[in-house]
């Protein structure tokens, strides 16, 4: 909008009484169009439930209001198709890129491939959209799960028969899988005895629903790998009405203040996760789509890497939130993904 249009327009819209939309400033010495100010930009989710994903979420929108991005956020509520459209509605309205959040990529793959073509940037976190195009952002799923397993290993030996929780078809959780794979067929004294699990709109609900039962017709299991926090909430309620606190262990991905406070209660079964701060990559995901639109390369696969955190370590440090874990582990506070001179961190 040029100057003078800018005073017409506001002069116009004094006399009406009516609001304008605020006109976003321009960032001195960033590349266009973030000199100018008034991006679009659009954040569109599969997952709305749990402090993942609103921790994700909020980062994405810290990180979008310092370089004056008017975000626009899309909740996908755990609906494939509602997630699809809410592409599109992003193309429709203009926005200059799009991050992906989760989703199931044979649903996603053509509508990503369209917002390209309408010269749309695509970030993807945690969706594999297979295409050479579209950057991705994760947590290192790998080192992640082999944190938490190195420290079950270490708390439970080589031998122990586990309960594992898994949902197929989400990246992250496939990517876990893939070191839960290999550990077993390194540790032959590691057995699965069972397998369960739950994505929807009450995950930690579902799976308490289906721990309770594995964990009655299984007693003699006493590792859970449970690599979601989610996932590790529903076993953690199924250990404690079943009264199995002290003969079962969970390991988990992710933190949060709530989780935190579940891991550290006192005989809590919670003994370790590993996690990034979600706000942190959330950050990271909106750095990434702001240098594509600047037509910086922000990398192919934009990671942020998560710290094992044990019960011991967080009760000995008084850790009770994750604003105290940023004072204590650099990690929490700030990645150094997709960063650069111009982009306020
Ligand atoms: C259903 S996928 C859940 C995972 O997505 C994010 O990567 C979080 O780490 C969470 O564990």
């Amino acid at each position: 909008m040029s100057f003078i249009f800018r005073r017409l327009a506001l002069g116009a819209a004094l006399v009406a009484g009516v609001a304008l939309p605020a006109l976003a400033a321009g960032i001195a010495g960033a590349p266009a169009p973030f000199d100018k100010g008034d991006v679009k930009i659009a954040l569109v989710g599969y997952i709305s439930a749990g402090d993942f994903f609103e921790a994700f979420q909020s980062g994405a929108q810290a990180q979008a209001k310092k370089l004056n991005i008017d975000l626009r956020v899309f909740p996908g509520k755990q609906d494939a198709a509602l997630e699809r459209e809410q592409i599109e509605q992003a193309v429709n309205l203009g926005v200059k890129a799009i991050v992906i959040d989760h989703g199931l990529p044979e649903s996603l793959k053509d509508v990503a491939q369209k917002a390209l073509d309408a010269g749309v940037k695509v970030i993807a976190f945690d969706v594999n959209l297979d295409n050479p195009k579209i950057p991705q952002v994760e947590q290192s799923d790998h080192l992640l799960a082999r944190l938490a397993l190195e420290q079950a290993i270490r708390e439970n030996g080589e031998k122990f028969k586990a309960g594992y929780v898994y949902v197929a078809g989400f990246a992250p959780l496939d990517r876990r899988d893939e070191v839960w794979t290999e550990f077993k067929k390194k540790y032959s004294g590691i057995e699965e005895v069972a397998r369960f699990g739950a994505v929807n709109a009450t995950t930690a609900a579902s799976v308490a629903d289906q721990a309770k039962a594995v964990l009655r017709a299984h007693p003699e299991i006493t590792v859970v790998f449970a690599p979601y926090d989610e996932f590790a909430r529903g076993v953690k309620l199924a250990v404690n009405e079943l009264g199995l606190t002290g003969k079962i262990k969970i390991y988990s991905a992710d933190v949060s203040t709530a989780d935190i406070g579940e891991i550290v209660e006192k005989d809590s079964p919670w003994v370790a996760t590993a996690a990034t701060n979600p706000a942190v990559v959330g950050a990271a995901a909106i750095r990434a789509a702001a240098l594509a639109v600047a037509g910086q390369d922000p990398g192919h696969n934009i990671v942020v890497e998560p710290t094992l955190l044990t019960q011991a370590d967080l009760r000995a440090a008084g850790v009770t939130t994750i604003d105290e874990l940023k004072a204590k582990v650099p990690a929490f506070a700030k990645s150094a993904a997709a960063t650069a001179p111009w982009i306020p961190e």
